[in-house]
């Protein structure tokens, strides 16, 4: 297939890359997906033969088909019709699952994550749809801890949340590439360790504080102290132009200017950078590049949005053209 490739513009063994956003169990969704994506059924899983697909993490959680959406991606990951990175739900249920290292053989046993009811209540539809089914989710929880938290290739890079150029070259500058060990996942139960930090910030991006006493509702009734923000922004000068999420800023906090403070916590992705990928941020509405050089491809399929991928064929500056969904069924 290599003579074929030649002045493609592609550097990889595959004509293109289908960037695929989060599934959170809308398993049916993503067949029609990639009905329309040209990928058909093969014995091994879904499979193209010029193209490869890349989801970017937040497989599971949330919807109804969580086991069939595992099992669908897995087998393509598995054959190598398809590749993934680790969302922030998929490393928290790594977090949720495991047990703290040394903790005494008497006590009560401690997990990485800790069992409150909000952690429980993020991973409930996950653990309800595999409740029949120890044995199998035990080796998709090993299959996660094999998984990489970024990807990149000479012609783009694709992460669930954000590209952080600086975490992610201390992360090769120990593993190599995207990939973790055990110590990092335990690292990962240490707040403000370099696992902690990077884990965070590749997986949920930027979050930045409300002032003390404010708080967000967001749509799904959950009560936030934090808000997530852009990392593309360099030019903001208020919190409202830094805003990466459906719900609004408190009345007379948006227009604050950013402090000193937290314009050191903003990342920035530069315009002349190769395109990037992500999943994470809720987008409504019709797709479209969010900056010339970063797609998001996460347009809340399982609030009965759209399962959103992009065609990726090497271009520097993404075509608005090449957003392709389907929607959800409600
Ligand atoms: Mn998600």
């Amino acid at each position: 297939m290599g003579s074929e490739l030649a002045g493609a513009g592609l550097s990889g063994e595959w004509r293109g890359y289908d960037v695929i956003g989060d599934v959170h169990g809308c398993a049916e969704t993503l067949e029609r997906l990639l009905h329309k994506l040209g990928y058909r059924q093969g014995p091994s899983g879904y499979y193209h033969h010029t193209r490869q697909a890349i989801f970017v993490g937040d497989i599971i959680d949330r919807g109804p088909r969580i086991r069939e959406a595992l099992q669908l991606v897995h087998a393509m990951v598995t054959a190598g019709a398809a590749r993934m990175v680790l969302g922030n739900h998929e490393f928290n249920a790594l977090a949720y699952c495991t047990p703290k290292a040394g903790c005494a053989a008497e006590a009560p046993v401690e997990y990485l994550r800790p069992h409150t009811p909000r952690n429980s209540r993020q991973l409930a539809e996950t653990l309800e749809q595999f409740a029949d089914y120890p044995d199998e989710w035990n080796a998709y929880l090993a299959w996660f801890r094999r998984q990489p938290l970024f990807l990149e290739w000479p012609e783009f890079r694709v992460v669930h949340a954000c590209w952080d150029a600086e975490l992610i070259a201390r992360h090769r500058a120990r593993f190599g590439d995207g990939r973790f060990d055990e110590a990092f996942l335990q690292e990962t139960g240490i707040p403000g360790s370099d696992a902690a930090r990077i884990k965070q910030r590749l997986t949920s991006g930027v979050d930045l504080p409300l002032p003390k006493g404010m708080t967000i509702v967001s749509s799904d009734g959950v009560e936030r102290t934090h808000f997530r923000t852009k990392f593309w922004a360099p030019d903001a000068q208020t919190y409202e132009e830094l805003l990466f999420q459906p719900d609004p800023l408190p009345d007379g906090f948006g227009q604050q200017r950013i402090s000193p403070e937290h314009r050191q916590r903003m990342v920035t992705y530069g315009a002349d950078e190769k395109p990037v990928f992500v999943g994470h941020y809720w987008l409504k509405g019709h797709p479209e590049p969010i900056a010339s050089n970063i797609g998001c491809l996460d347009y809340s399929a399982v609030k009965f949005g759209r399962l959103v991928a992009y065609r990726f064929d090497g271009e520097t500056q993404l075509n608005p053209k090449k957003f392709v969904w389907a929607y959800v069924d409600p």
